[in-house]
């Protein structure tokens, strides 16, 4: 089955008591037992629910993996690849990453006697230099967030088996529309299913998905034992957002590429960060590993005014200034006092996260309107 396919046939079969065509919403906690252990596969809602289920397969399906697994929140499933970690293990991260990503690994994991390492992996051989037996976890964004550097996954996979240590690849910002990490040699996908997976900004919801059964055994188990899963009317939300997941990259990565190149001749303008652009430092790597470029893009206005950025946002109109991303309506935000702020100032300006910087998420309104805002709110 192609992509295209995939998003909306792919693990579904249509439900098995009168044939409908979407999944049900299975909105119950447990279910009826004929003698102590006879059910028909689902026993309470923690371990497994027939419309989570549908989803968890849909998941595996559109990244190429054996196994899906659904979470309450991105974070959730970033939380549950670290509980596969013990005191004294060893994570590589990239240096820029979301700051809710951060704060988990560094006010949560630090104090369980994990150590993280958080370097720039634009180049990756970088990464080999971090690497010790305590090593067990490379934790990569690509693009990253909200800076869009591309790591090259093939690469990095290939150090991490061989030091035998897991790669995960947050995939939120690419989706598998954009690249299929498990593909290229990484162990676990992870998404913030919040983003372009159920794309209308209406859920809060995390993904993870892997090809290893074994691998796949102990996350189902961490899923089980911690207990933060998604609730079935989400997951049919999520459901309904991945079958037209190909046709909203699509405009997304148009519009994102409108975006970009309406912001490089801006003379306000000083940088501009969208993978697509031909000076983006890994234009290259982006273009060997992505089958577009997407529409996430950021930019910094010249001479790096903080009042000038918070007027830039405070005037959009079509842009809405909120946290988050993904979703079919154009996003704007301001990572150092928003996404960001958990990361300390003097961390987020050697990634590039400095005063100025506005980050957007381009929607998949029309263009010329896009254009027309981002005009009327920078001149
Ligand atoms: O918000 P949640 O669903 O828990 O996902 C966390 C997360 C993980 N990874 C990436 C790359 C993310 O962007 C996020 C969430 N990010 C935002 C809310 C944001 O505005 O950047």
């Amino acid at each position: 089955m192609k992509f295209n396919t995939k998003t909306i046939h792919g693990g579904q079969e249509h439900d098995l008591a009168f044939g409908s065509v979407m999944p049900p919403i299975y909105q119950t906690s447990t279910y009826a037992q004929s003698t102590p252990g006879g059910h028909k596969g689902y026993e309470y809602s923690r371990t497994h629910n027939p419309t989570r289920h549908a989803l968890e397969k849909a998941f595996a399906s559109i990244e190429n993996g054996n196994h899906g697994l659904a979470f309450a929140s991105g974070l959730a499933a970033i939380d549950a690849i670290l509980k596969l970690l013990q005191s004294g293990d060893e994570v590589i991260s990239t240096n820029d990453l979301y700051g809710g990503t951060y704060r988990l690994f560094t006010k949560i994991y630090e104090d369980f006697g994990i150590k993280f390492h958080f370097i720039g992996m634009e180049n990756a051989e970088h990464i080999e230099d971090y690497i010790n037996e305590n090593t067990k976890l490379i934790w990569v964004e690509t693009p990253t967030n909200p800076m869009l550097n591309i790591i090259d996954i093939v690469t990095t996979a290939q150090i991490a088996k061989k030091h035998n240590v897991l790669l995960g690849v947050d995939n939120t910002f690419a989706t598998p529309y954009l690249q299929q990490p498990l593909d290229l040699g990484a162990d676990i996908v992870m998404h913030s299913a919040t983003k372009y997976l159920g794309g209308h900004s209406d859920l809060v919801m995390g993904a993870l998905v892997v090809k290893d059964n074994g691998l796949a055994e102990r996350l189902y188990f961490i899923q089980n034992a911690s207990g933060a899963v998604c609730g079935p009317q989400d997951a049919f939300l999520a459901l309904r957002g991945i079958k037209t997941l190909h046709i909203r990259m699509q405009r997304h990565c148009e519009n994102g590429k409108a975006v970009a190149t309406y912001l490089v001749n801006h003379p306000k303008i000083e940088n501009v960060y969208w993978p697509g652009l031909e000076n983006h430092p890994n234009h290259e790597v982006a273009k060997s590993q992505m089958n577009d470029f997407g529409g996430m893009v950021s930019f910094t206005t010249k001479g790096n005014n903080y009042e000038e950025a918070i007027k830039i946002v405070e005037n959009f109109k079509i842009f809405t200034l909120a946290e988050s991303l993904g979703g079919v309506e154009s996003l704007a935000g301001h990572p150092a006092s928003m996404t960001h702020a958990s990361i300390p100032k003097e961390n987020r300006e050697k990634t590039g996260i400095v005063d100025s910087l506005i980050r957007l998420s381009v929607g998949i309104e029309d263009e010329t309107d896009l254009i027309a805002d981002l005009k009327q709110a920078i001149d």
